[in-house]
Parts: C-alpha cells; sequence; structure tokens
C-alpha cells in the first residue's frame, strides 16, 4: 500500500478581520469641558492637544471621533467613559458604531 500518496487538498484559506467600531463622546450642557480633556486623555490616550480639538468639536457638533477598536474594546471604553462620568456626577456618554 502507498504511504506516500499525496493528497490534494483544497484548503479555503479564507482570512476574515474583525470588524472594528467608531467610539463616539456625545456632547450634553452639564459635562465640564476640563473633564471630558481628562477622559481623552486617560481613556484614549489623546495628547492634551488632541484632547482639546475632540472636545471642542463635540462641545459644537455634538459628536466627536474619539477612536476605532475591535467590538470588545470599543465596548470596554464606551463602559469606562460611562463609569467614570457617572462616578463624578457627569452624565457624560459615549457610543459605539460598526465602522
Ligand atoms: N457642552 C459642555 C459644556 O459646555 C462641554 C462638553 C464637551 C460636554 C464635550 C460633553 O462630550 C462633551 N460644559
Amino acid at each position: 500500500m502507498a504511504t506516500d500518496t499525496k493528497h490534494e487538498v483544497d484548503v479555503d484559506l479564507e482570512l476574515t478581520y474583525p470588524k472594528k467600531y467608531k467610539v463616539y463622546l456625545l456632547n450634553d450642557d452639564y459635562t465640564t469641558m476640563d473633564f471630558v480633556v481628562d477622559i481623552l486623555m486617560s481613556i484614549f490616550h489623546k495628547s492634551y492637544e488632541e484632547a482639546q480639538n475632540i472636545m471642542l468639536e463635540v462641545h459644537k457638533k455634538d459628536r466627536g471621533l474619539c477612536g476605532v477598536y475591535t467590538h470588545e474594546i470599543a465596548e470596554t471604553k464606551v463602559m469606562q467613559v460611562i463609569t467614570k462620568a457617572k462616578d463624578n456626577g457627569f452624565p457624560l456618554k459615549a457610543v459605539m458604531e460598526e465602522e
């Protein structure tokens, strides 16, 4: 019996990439500008200048992009924003949206 028979196997190497999600901060009338800047620096790792720009964009246009992440990381960021805001008495909200 041949033991070295070569079998051609069709391997369908379909590479799938994880979907990405945009995380946005939403404007409100109560959260202070300084707190939003702090959130952008501590949770989204923005520089002070980037954080100021994103905060002002949210303030003027009602929402601003904070970053693009995999589903799990985006979900965690949204949760961290809401939890930290709530702990500090602010109604600040973040949302995620498939890219
Ligand atoms: N609009 C807020 C104010 O005038 C500031 C603010 C900016 C709040 C961005 C939320 O995501 C936000 N104090």
